[in-house]
């Protein structure tokens, strides 16, 4: 695995405060009407993606998650400004605004969406790695699904071709606690997800995903077995989101006290202590950090409110269009 360094622990601070502070941003921004549909805000899970970059081939692997989407392709290398523009609903959105939340996505950053149909994106991510394995390119495709997602029929459907066509595939249940309002306990037996893997004979197990440093030994080693031509494994990451499921979930199915309990070991404060203890950084450059995040936030909402939402005219550019369906006119 590629060292984890001074230089590491850098980066994950700036990137996971910066990924914290563009969704707090939304959350606002949100509230005044700006962003209009749904917003599932990643709040808390980002040791996951700060592990997974850690120890992904940019040049070559892919990415595929649900609709808590806004900072992966980021991460992946898209414009910040341009995925805030997307969530606005303006011309210069990744999507040209015609997605939406639930629907970044970068084929060129090789970020494939942004699904908001639950456990929708665990047969296309294995599809990925068909493609990958077919054409004989040396790529891994990630795939994230909710501890929801997990309990949908598509997964064992996708779980029985991955491992008998040995795909270049990992599988990453990020087990936040809740599917919606619902707690893992109260729909399922068994709370230990990763042992779903078991019944397939696939390499599984549990992460503690509130570590980068865990996230990213568990993902490099899954990655390095897909990459030798061994197939896929399924690991549970064990995290927690702070925000509601989406903005407009007032929370009656957990308590004040709990969320405290994750908050004291946030994975963003998790790194600053380290960067404190290990003298990684002075205050002094922390606070330096922390003024280029707020900065560029700054910047992403300032592009995306000064750009022009799309001409009305594009609409139906953009969708499915039968030209002789019978009973209604498309276009404008
Ligand atoms: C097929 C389908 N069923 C139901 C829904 C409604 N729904 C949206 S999110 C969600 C919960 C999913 O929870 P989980 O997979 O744990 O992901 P999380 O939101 O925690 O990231 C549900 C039931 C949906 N979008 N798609
Ligand atoms: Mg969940």
């Amino acid at each position: 695995m590629k060292k984890i360094t001074k230089a590491t622990y850098l980066k994950w601070y700036e990137d996971m405060l910066f990924w914290r502070k563009f969704e707090d941003k939304l959350a606002q921004v949100y509230i005044q009407q700006k962003v209009r549909g749904f917003l599932h805000l990643y709040n808390g899970q980002e040791a996951i993606l700060a592990g997974a970059l850690h120890v992904m081939d940019l040049e070559k692997d892919r990415m595929i998650t649900a609709y808590r989407n806004h900072v992966q392709p980021i991460g992946m290398g898209v414009d910040p400004r341009r995925v805030m523009a997307e969530l606005y609903g303006k011309k210069t959105g990744t999507s040209q605004g015609m997605g939406g939340s639930m629907h970044i996505f970068s084929k060129e950053h090789r970020f494939y969406g942004g699904h908001g149909i639950v456990g929708g994106q665990i047969p296309l991510g294995a599809g990925l790695a068909f493609a990958d394995k077919y054409f004989k390119r040396d790529a891994v495709t990630l795939t994230f699904l909710g501890d929801g997602a997990a309990r949908q029929g598509s997964l064992h459907e996708t779980f029985t071709m991955a491992v008998k066509w040995n795909l270049p595939v990992v599988f990453c249940v990020e087990n936040n606690g809740y599917a919606m309002g619902t707690s893992v306990a109260r729909t399922s037996k068994s709370t230990e997800i990763w042992k779903l893997g078991l019944g397939y004979d696939m390499p599984c197990g549990p992460v503690d995903a509130m570590n980068p440093e865990k996230v990213a030994e568990a993902l490099d080693e899954a990655i390095t077995r897909a990459r030798k031509g061994e197939g896929p494994t399924f690991l549970e990451l064990k995290t927690y989101r702070y925000r509601g499921h989406s903005m407009s979930d007032a929370q009656k199915y957990r308590t004040k006290e709990e969320v405290a309990e994750y908050q004291k070991i946030d994975p963003i404060t998790q790194v600053k202590d380290i960067l404190k203890e290990n003298k990684y950084a002075s205050d002094k450059e922390i606070k330096a950090i922390d003024k280029r995040v707020k900065d560029l936030v700054s910047e992403c909402e300032k592009f995306a409110e000064e750009s022009e939402f799309p001409d009305i005219q594009t609409m139906y550019d953009v969708v499915y269009e039968q030209k002789d369906y019978p009973f209604l006119p498309h276009k404008l």
